[in-house]
């Protein structure tokens, strides 16, 4: 745990006790702060009173006038669509609203001369940002790091929330996820390198549409001033982006760039490397087997351009690829049973990460539906003719049903239904994936307990085959 010491004998309001809460609800405490805790949960102020914290209704005017600062959770609105209470109450009082990677850059900056090793360089942190495949970049690049030797780190939105990190050791190098949510409200924002991967419309609601999504992503790159900026240029946003950064590496799976700067980009099955005009390096991405698909390619590209920043050198960094793992719940292959094979894609929550599932499989028994985002799967209808039939579920079902029109497809409400209906139907070659388009929260508690049902459903037909 990384100790926050800035509002030592202070109080300070904790707004959501889940992951990022509760752990920044410890690190004040063991920096000496007074944390003041809420969540409108019940079970959850229970966890954090039975820990010893101070439960306090933190939009009660009173309450919020006596804090130093308001840390709220990422998954509680504080501006759009409307502000939670206690976040209106603190405004209102004019304390200032931060959250945990607020903190933890603000710890790190704090860090004193000790924290520099003998040849002064001091730990390192990476922060990668994006709409998709920020999970995955970020956990290549922790996978290639370890690879090559480096102490690493890695932890936000992906596992261990920034404060449940080790306060990182000279030397080491610390790779963290952050979503638009942590980015946007953060007071402190110092990475020493930053990436962006991509840009297409998600969380639209809590940002106020696109615009308001795009400005969260991008103070990451102009509060957080990085020594280096890895920036991919597929979009628009991306392209803007490059533009108005100084020391960028530019990254395409789309265009070749080869200009004058510094750049990553896919030609053929290549990742190659262009700086000054010359080409410095060349990697086949056939052997990365957990790296197929435009996509993968996209987060290998910025991954290794992080790398590089980093001062690792090519080969160091191609050695690392191979041995990839690849993430659960990620077009992860669950198995195969009578020639038809499970997918689990629980992570595609929105129409972007579907489509890219669609493009990668033939003849598939598409399992979607959930709590859909806005547009639904309107951009997937070009990629229609790919599906055998379209299993639905949750609050989309009727959507999604509205815009497959004449493409097949069943409305089966739940995932077990879902399942059962599909593998009935499937014949051998056939794709059973689910890649749902949708948030998981009108079903499963998170995307993860969506994947674990999918597995735990599909489990039988698997261990059947295996008794083959
Ligand atoms: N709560 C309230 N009032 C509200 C809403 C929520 O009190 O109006 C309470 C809930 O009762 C609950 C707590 O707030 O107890 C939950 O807080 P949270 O939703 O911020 O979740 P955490 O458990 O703190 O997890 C968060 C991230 N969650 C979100 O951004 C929604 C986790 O990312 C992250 O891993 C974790 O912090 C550690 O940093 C998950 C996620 O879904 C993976 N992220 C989104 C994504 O990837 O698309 C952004
Ligand atoms: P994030 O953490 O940004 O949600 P993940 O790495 O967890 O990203 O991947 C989420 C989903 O997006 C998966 O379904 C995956 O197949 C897809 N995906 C991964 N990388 C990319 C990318 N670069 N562009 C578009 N989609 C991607």
């Amino acid at each position: 745990m990384i100790p926050i010491r800035a509002y030592a004998g202070q109080r300070v309001g904790v707004l959501g006790l889940g992951r990022s809460g509760l752990v920044a609800a410890r690190a004040l405490r063991a920096g000496g702060a007074e944390p003041v805790c809420w969540d409108d949960d019940d079970a959850a102020r229970e966890t954090a009173a039975g820990e010893g914290f101070e439960i306090g209704d933190l939009s009660r005017e009173r309450e919020a006038a006596s804090m130093a600062r308001l840390i709220v959770s990422p998954g509680i609105p504080h501006l759009y669509p409307r502000p939670h209470r206690a976040v209106a109450q603190a405004l209102a009082a004019g304390v200032p609203v931060d959250n945990d990677v607020g903190l933890f850059f603000q710890a790190l900056l704090a860090a004193d001369p000790e924290d520099f090793d003998e040849d002064g360089s001091p730990f390192k942190v990476i922060a990668v940002t994006g709409s998709n495949g920020k999970s995955t970049t970020t956990a290549l690049i922790h996978h290639i790091l370890k690879a090559a030797g480096r102490r690493t780190q890695i932890g936000g939105n992906i596992g261990r929330g920034v404060l449940d990190l080790d306060p990182p050791e000279p030397g080491e190098i610390v790779v963290v996820e952050l979503s638009s949510y942590q980015i946007e409200l953060a007071r402190t924002l110092a990475p020493d390198v930053a990436v962006f991967l991509n840009l297409s419309p998600d969380h639209l609601e809590r940002h106020g549409g696109i615009g308001g999504y795009f400005a969260a992503k991008q103070r990451l790159f102009e509060a957080g001033a990085p020594e280096r900026s890895v920036i991919g240029i597929d979009e628009a946003e991306g392209r803007y982006l490059a533009g108005r950064v100084e020391q960028s590496i530019t990254v395409s799976v789309e265009t070749r760039l080869r200009g004058q700067g510094w750049s990553v980009f896919m030609h053929k099955s290549h990742l190659t490397e262009w700086r000054r005009g010359k080409q410095m390096a060349a990697i086949d991405l056939r052997p990365a087997l957990a790296l197929k698909g435009a996509h993968n390619h996209q987060n290998a590209c910025a991954a290794y351009a992080a790398c590089r920043a980093l001062g690792l050198g090519p080969r160091q960094i191609e050695g690392g690829l191979p041995s990839f793992p690849g993430l659960a719940h990620r077009m992860e292959r669950v198995g195969e049973a009578a020639g038809i094979v499970f997918i689990n894609d629980s992570k595609a929550t929105n129409a972007d990460a579907a489509e890219k599932a669609l493009l990668a499989y033939d003849n598939i028994r598409w399992i979607a539906g959930g709590r859909p985002k806005e547009g639904g799967i309107e951009p997937l209808r070009p990629l229609f003719g790919k599906i055998a039939k379209a299993y639905l579920i949750g609050e989309a079902e009727a959507d999604f049903a509205a815009t497959l029109g004449a493409t097949p497809h069943a409305r089966c409400g739940t995932l077990a239904a879902a399942v059962a209906a599909a593998r009935a139907e499937a014949r051998p070659g056939d794709v059973i994936l689910l890649s749902p388009a949708c948030a998981s929260f009108d079903q499963f508690a998170s995307f993860e307990a969506r994947g674990e049902a999918f597995r735990a459903l599909v489990a039988p037909s698997l261990a059947e085959e295996a008794g083959r």
